[in-house]
């Protein structure tokens, strides 16, 4: 089997990329499905799957394991499996806050266009996942999209965009049904050949229910409709790319409960809640927009020109970003002080023995 891989969006640039390793004799391809220890990939030839060599295993964070999207170079060890020996650098990457960490990322997809963030109009719908979302996309060039599914049902359509209307100019909004051919063709009308889309949101918003109308294909398994017994059930449990015939590739991931920030950069979430255009004219240039005097943002708080969900959200995702940076150098500061000890050790006289 032959595959085109600039329909995967394989580029001049990443040609040159290429040429610059010390392994570009050997093959490249794309990370289609991250499996717990090995990685399908898609190659000019075919589709291998691909473990990784001794010195990509060693010495590295978790986070710098290949991932569903990334560009690597293999090479073959029989027809159908391969050996990783390296990462072509990462672009435009969903990163999130590992479960269960403070201070580790978790890379979700690589090389992303956009992303899908997908919520169903019922009580799934929340602007405040929404803005989350937006601001950890903010700094990595993807354009957000906003999917809002299952419009066959009954809903407020109104209070859903005026919701979101602070999002509006960053990201256009989208309603969807699968009983509706148009709201997925509409949806299909975004992507671009050689482009990638990530899709994200809980479980049981319709993610891969999405790709599979938007492929004309049930390639991915979905949730039986099954009413509200369905609910929290993961159905998805893996990330998983699949080429959209004409079209660019779209990345179905599974749900998750929550999604945490490792974007810490504040002036990106004051852009992305539309507060900052308000942060300049506060009278104290170092101002928290908590409590002092003269503050703009308190002020627009005040006369309605701020939800106050979005600012109590903001207020939240600092405190969050603020945890993840200090605990980030905190970890650090803990792993040079252990390298010191261990550089010691090596030339201590016990050694020698
Ligand atoms: N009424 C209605 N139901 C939908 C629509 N889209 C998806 N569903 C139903 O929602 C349920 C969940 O869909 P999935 O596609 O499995 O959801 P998911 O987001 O991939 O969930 P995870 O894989 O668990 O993250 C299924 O029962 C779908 O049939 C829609 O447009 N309208
Ligand atoms: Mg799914
Ligand atoms: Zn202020």
């Amino acid at each position: 089997m032959m595959n085109n891989l600039s329909l995967y969006g394989w580029s001049e640039s990443l040609f040159q990329q290429k040429q610059a390793s010390i392994f570009k004799d050997h093959m490249h391809g794309r990370v289609s499905v991250t499996h717990k220890t090995c990685y399908e990939v898609v190659s000019e030839e075919g589709f291998y799957i691909c473990e990784l060599t001794g010195n990509m295993l060693y010495g590295r964070e978790h986070v710098e394991y290949p991932c569903t999207g990334d560009w690597v170079i293999f090479q073959l060890v029989d027809s159908n499996r391969g050996i990783i020996h390296e990462l072509l650098p990462r672009k435009k990457m969903l990163y999130r806050l590992k479960s269960g960490s403070v201070s580790e990322k978790q890379a979700i997809a690589s090389y992303v266009d956009k992303a899908f963030i997908v919520q169903s109009i019922d009580d799934n719908f929340n602007a405040r996942r929404t803005e989350r979302f937006m601001l950890q996309i903010a700094d990595e060039e993807i354009q957000p999209v906003l999917v809002l599914t299952k419009s066959d049902l009954a809903f407020n359509k109104d209070e859903i965009k005026n919701a979101l209307k602070h999002l509006s100019d960053k990201a256009p909004v989208f309603f969807t049904s699968i009983s509706s051919p148009d709201s997925i063709e509409q949806l299909r009308e975004v992507m671009l050949p050689g482009e990638t889309a990530v899709f994200i949101g809980s479980s049981g918003v319709g993610k891969s229910t999405l790709i599979n109308a938007l492929c004309g294909q049930e390639i991915l398994q979905t949730a039986a409709i099954s009413g509200s017994t369905g609910k929290g059930k993961h159905t998805s449990t893996r990330r998983e790319m699949i080429l959209m015939e004409g079209s660019g590739v779209l990345i179905d991931t599974p749900g998750v409960k929550v999604f945490g920030v490792t974007n810490d950069n504040a002036d990106a979430l004051s852009e992305v809640l539309d507060i900052g255009r308000f942060e300049g004219q506060c009278r104290f240039r170092d101002c928290q927009h908590i409590n002092e005097k003269g503050c703009a943002v308190i002020e627009a708080l005040e006369n309605g020109d701020i939800d106050n969900g979005v600012y109590e959200n903001y207020l939240k995702l600092r405190r969050e970003a603020w945890h993840y940076t200090t605990s980030v150098q905190e970890k650090r500061k803990q792993e040079k002080s252990f390298s010191k000890m261990v550089k010691k050790g090596k030339n201590s006289p016990f050694k020698k023995y």
